[in-house]
């Protein structure tokens, strides 16, 4: 059976992780709301990858002989402004995942919870990844500005994005 304390921070993340996907929904909804929607997509695409991590630990904690929590999900913030001020949004937000991850590896490492160590490890990496991508397209709208045809451009890119299944196995 899956050691406590090691399974209320993964029942806390679990709350993490659907906030997220509830954040980039309402990002979703206003870059469709402004005629931008190609970044519509590729925020609505990263809301799926954000459930797959949720149901990933939720699964996980079943298979440990756990007990899975559903504490209230927060409404999401819907103070936005402009893509580059939502992609500096993502990134403080991935920034603050990536702790939240990191406090999971540490109470595994103190428990001596080896399997859930093991586990955290695809999430860490996924974590490097998503701070790069919101990292990308920061840099890049403050290299083009707001200016229209680097915009579009912006959009129609981001559109392409496709939605993978995650899974950690
Ligand atoms: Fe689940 O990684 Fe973003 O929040």
């Amino acid at each position: 059976m899956i050691n406590e304390k090691v399974q209320n921070v993964l029942n806390q993340q679990i709350n993490k992780e659907f906030y997220s996907a509830y954040l980039y929904l309402a990002m979703s909804a206003y870059f469709d709301e402004i005629g931008l929607h190609g970044f519509s997509t590729w925020t609505k695409v990263q809301a799926k990858e954000e459930i797959d991590h949720g149901m990933i630990i939720l699964d996980y904690i079943i298979e440990r002989d756990g007990k899975v929590e559903f504490g209230q999900i927060e409404s999401p913030d819907r103070d936005f402004n402009n893509p580059l001020q939502i992609f500096e949004k993502i990134l403080e937000h991935e920034k603050f995942v990536t702790e939240s991850i990191n406090c999971v590896a540490e109470m595994s490492d103190e428990e001596c919870d080896l399997a859930t160590r093991h586990f955290i490890n695809w999430y860490i990496s996924e974590q490097v990844e998503e701070e790069a991508n919101a990292r990308d397209v920061i840099d890049r709208l403050k290299l083009f500005g707001d200016e229209c045809a680097s915009l579009y451009h912006l959009d129609k890119e981001l559109g392409q994005r496709q939605y993978v299944q995650h899974s950690y196995k």
